[in-house]
């Protein structure tokens, strides 16, 4: 909102720049995170007269189009301006576009530290952040002056504890585990899907609960984050819809590399209709979904019928499928009844159904079977959402309160400056969850 309030951007600006003097911070341009800091930035500019850099955020392939404009020379030493620094992730991905045009970048001035471990995470990686304010400093103060009560500020404290997204330093007053589970290895035997099987019995050997969601532009970039991030998943989930291409040679670079790393591969394509058509969409088309992929999911809107056409075609080639009884994205109709529905129709085909998509297993008022697997998307280090109504849980709040059993990540990692060290640190915060919520 700060942006139509001249005065407020002003004297926001104005405060940023304070600290950046009162700590002695040395630079020689800026650049403001896209899209809410580039005011706060070109206002710092203005009034100091330091030069200011823009960042185009949908160039994604630095190497090939100018993603940083504006006048500079390499070695000189660029600030970065963000509003809110939460888990440092956007300030990283603003950094590295800069470093690839050979710029130095040492600091991070924000207007607020939320205070979720984005400082630690910055200095890691050799930053030193700003801040104007931090959140309990504005808490305190809003207090004080009884803008917001004390209830308020013991939830938001509270809120900040449960969701650092530090992985290496778990929050002391972390939530206990709602329920208590059985191991991947006890459920493995217990799948009557051969599929369902192998993934338990994967993630129990390579000691993950992670799938990277490779949601990016091409089958070579898809190809490459798989190679990246193999060593750390248990599934790849892809959508080779949104390619511009796609051919039996992509399909077979992925199978060689889900063989190389041991994960499974999993076509997000959401099926939906009566099982005459699923049978033609899952078996031919253009992607030949069953020819690669061991896992797909779909809707049972349109009733079993869809389950006894993706089983016609996918049973023979020993492949799985899940079921989406639930969705992560803000106004799902997928909840409640239908939510239990979805339970009884995946009870009654363990043949061929391995398990779900799911958001809260644990809310659904039903025991599913524990051969059943249970993978959330939706989650991300901080919880959030973005502005198109998808909703995030933390990899603890997903295994541990939630009682999933699987994580789906994706601009998580695909959009870390270094994805294979995001999906480690996803891959780390998702088993610990797992291990602490162990009977
Ligand atoms: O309810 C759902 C179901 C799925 S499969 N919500 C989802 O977000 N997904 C998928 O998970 C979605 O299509 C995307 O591929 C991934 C989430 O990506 P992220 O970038 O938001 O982590």
């Amino acid at each position: 909102m700060i942006v139509s309030y001249p005065d407020i951007l002003s004297k926001v600006s104005e405060a940023m720049w304070a600290r950046l003097q009162s700590n002695g911070a040395k630079f020689d341009v800026m650049c403001g995170v896209p899209y809410t800091a580039l005011p706060i930035a070109t206002c710092m500019s203005l009034n100091h007269g330091t030069p200011m850099l823009m960042r185009r955020k949908e160039v994604k392939d630095y190497g090939t189009k100018k993603a940083i404009e504006g006048a500079f020379q390499a070695g000189q030493t660029c600030l970065i301006v963000e509003d809110l620094v939460t888990s440092g992730m956007s300030v990283q991905e603003t950094v590295a576009p800069l470093e690839e045009v050979k710029l130095k970048v040492t600091d991070v001035v924000v207007l607020i530290d939320r205070e979720q471990g984005g400082q630690a995470r910055l200095e890691a990686d050799g930053l030193r952040l700003h801040s104007a304010f931090t959140l309990s400093y504005i808490l305190d103060t809003l207090v004080k002056h009884a803008l917001v009560g004390e209830d308020v500020q013991a939830k938001v404290k509270q809120f900040i504890a449960e969701n650092q997204t530090n992985v290496s330093m778990p929050p002391a007053s972390a939530a206990p585990a709602a329920k208590k589970r059985m191991t991947y290895e006890a459920r493995a035997p217990l799948a009557k899907n051969s599929l369902g099987r192998e993934l338990f019995e994967l993630m129990a050997r390579k000691k993950t609960n992670l799938s990277v969601a490779a949601d990016v532009g091409s089958p070579e970039e898809m190809l490459e984050l798989a190679d990246a991030v193999g060593p750390h998943v248990c599934v790849l989930k892809t959508h080779v819809d949104v390619f511009d291409s796609w051919t039996a040679d992509h399909a077979k670079k992925l199978e060689e590399l889900a063989a190389k790393h041991d994960f499974l591969i999993f076509e997000d394509r959401k099926f939906a209709d009566i099982g005459n058509t699923v049978v033609m969409q899952y078996g031919g088309g253009i992607y030949k979904i069953a020819d690669w992929s061991h896992i797909t999911n779909a809707h049972l809107v349109p009733g079993p019928g869809i389950i006894d056409g993706l089983k016609k075609v996918g049973m023979e080639k020993g492949r799985g499928l899940l079921l989406l009884a639930e969705m992560s994205s803000k106004g799902t109709l997928a909840n409640g009844d239908y939510t239990k529905k979805v339970a009884a129709a995946a009870e009654e085909n363990q043949d061929f159904v391995m398990g779900f998509i799911s958001v809260s297993p644990n809310a659904w008022g039903v025991e599913t079977s524990p051969g059943l697997i249970h993978m959330t998307p939706g989650v991300q280090l901080a919880a959030g959402g973005d502005d198109l109504g998808q909703q995030y849980n933390t990899p603890a709040g997903v295994i541990g309160e939630r009682g999933s059993d699987v994580i789906i990540v994706g601009r998580g990692v695909y959009k870390a400056v270094d994805p294979a060290k995001a999906a480690k640190e996803y891959r780390e915060a998702g088993w610990r969850a797992y291990e602490d919520s162990l009977a």
